[in-house]
């Protein structure tokens, strides 16, 4: 457990007051990938983070929640009611300032009120429709993305059977089936295991006996392609690079605990650090990786003290401008517990939901948490962005008979992915995994979600 931090005051502005009616609405949109995202009856509140890890992992870091209402993160919209048009509040220049919004009751009203200088933040009103609304916000964003979406085969992910105790056997067993069985996959992307810390991604876990340029080559011999996950931003206390070279951690920041240990953000304005970082992709893209599953991002945006002069959102796109750099145009890089509008036009493929569960922890939640229920909810909050900012992931395809719920998991993977990946062991399918994964794991949908199948339900209040 990380010990608490008294949050640095935050100070937030009024900028709207929307009536009040019992049928108002409010979207919020969290700030990383595994935020919650929603919409909800405007006088409940949203879901709170229950430990200080848990915020700094799962919302905004450093940026303290409102005891009662609702916090988007470059992103807030109010429904007033019946037959008024959208207001959209969100980050003017999302590249530069993502201001966060507080939407609140007070005295009957509610009140709109944001962090940032006035340049930071602005209004748009649209149609009464939501879906349209954040459509039409996502189409302007888009103007910071100058590559097409590329075409990006079917995945399959190591985590969701193996997770930290997947072997380079376990690798090249799934690739013998993916063969015997005839499954359409066409990236085998190995996924957090492989390295001997976090941070130390050049030196191999001993659960690995080959080396991964290896296990590059058999993927690649047979056609396929090979990807690999990393937290590129991320240093583990006990890796070796944060203990040799503690001049390239973020001064100041807490990265927060995982793994066992606590965690250590880069500090990527270090040329030193810059330098590293490239060296780490450019050696995997050199043993034949060209898909990189970019975790743990917002560690990247954390405040701190840099070496350089640098905002956090713009350390953080400095960060994967190095990263895109070093890999070259035709590698396809997909962000993780990513910051969202922070990454903009630097992502080809987005985790827009936290990680799917094989079962539901019954407890009330935080919203952030692993759980299908909530992958569900925010994967269609943010159905909008399919197509149009990037390639949405849903998270993988999980068929075999243990998971929990699994036919309305493979619906949503369906209906919302984007990218479509899988994450079995191959040969614990049964007639029906089988059958699903071979019909769901198609190439990446590049088409912007339909409009008139963006239907958001309203959440009950809290
Ligand atoms: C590997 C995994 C998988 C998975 C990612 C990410 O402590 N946490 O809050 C926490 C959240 C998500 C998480 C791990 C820990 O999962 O989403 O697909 O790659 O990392 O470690």
């Amino acid at each position: 457990m990380t010990a608490a931090r008294a949050p640095h005051p935050v100070a937030f502005t009024p900028i709207a007051e929307v009536p009040l009616r019992v049928d108002t609405l409010v979207y919020e949109h969290g700030w990383q990938s595994w935020s919650p995202a929603g919409l909800h009856p405007a006088h409940g509140t949203s879901s709170r983070p229950h430990t200080a890890n848990a915020h700094t992992l799962g919302y905004r870091p450093g940026v303290p929640l409102p005891e009662r209402g609702f916090q988007g993160e470059g992103l807030l919209a109010v429904l007033p009611g019946a037959g008024e048009p959208v207001r959209l509040f969100s980050a003017r220049k999302p590249a530069d300032c993502v201001p966060s919004l507080r939407a609140e009751v007070r005295d009957g009203r509610l009140l709109i009120s944001s962090t940032g200088d006035s340049g930071c933040v602005c209004e748009q009103s649209h149609s009464s429709d939501l879906g349209a609304a954040l459509a039409a916000w996502a189409e302007e964003a888009a103007a910071l993305r100058d590559r097409a979406l590329p075409k990006v085969p079917p995945v399959w992910c190591s985590w969701y059977h193996y997770y930290l105790a997947v072997t380079d056997e376990d690798v090249l067993e799934n690739l013998a089936d993916m063969d015997r069985l005839g499954l359409p996959v066409g990236v085998v992307q190995i996924d957090d295991g492989f390295e001997a810390q976090v941070g130390d991604w050049l030196e191999p876990s001993n659960r690995f006996e080959r080396p991964l340029a290896e296990i590059a080559d058999r993927i690649r011999a047979g056609g396929r392609r090979a990807g690999i996950w990393l937290a590129p931003f991320l240093a583990g206390a006990e890796s070796r690079l944060a203990q040799d070279h503690p001049d390239w951690l973020l001064a100041g920041a807490d990265a927060g605990h995982n793994w066992g240990q606590q965690l250590h953000a880069l500090d990527v304005t270090n040329p030193a650090t810059a330098e590293w970082l490239q060296n780490v992709v450019s050696t995997f893209r050199g043993w034949g990786f060209d898909y990189f599953k970019l975790d743990f991002l917002y560690a990247g945006a954390l405040s701190g003290r840099r070496r350089q002069e640098a905002s956090e959102v713009g350390a953080y796109r400095e960060g994967l401008k190095l990263i895109r750099e070093a890999v070259g145009p035709e590698a396809t890089l997909l962000g993780c517990g990513a910051p969202l509008l922070p990454s903009i036009g630097l992502v080809d493929a987005m985790r827009v939901s936290p990680d799917v569960a094989l079962w539901e922890v019954l407890e009330e939640a935080d919203l952030s948490q692993p759980s299908r229920r909530l992958a569900m909810l925010a994967g269609r909050a943010r159905a909008f962005q399919q197509g149009r900012l990037w390639l949405n992931d849903p998270d993988c395809l999980i068929a075999r008979p243990a998971m929990e719920g699994r036919e309305e998991w493979a619906s949503h993977v369906e209906r919302f992915g984007g990218l479509r990946s899988a994450s079995d062991r191959l040969a614990d399918l049964d007639a029906w995994g089988l059958e699903t994964t071979r019909r769901l794991l198609t190439p990446a949908r590049t088409e912007p979600f339909p409009l008139d199948r963006l239907d958001l339900e309203a959440a009950p209040a809290a």
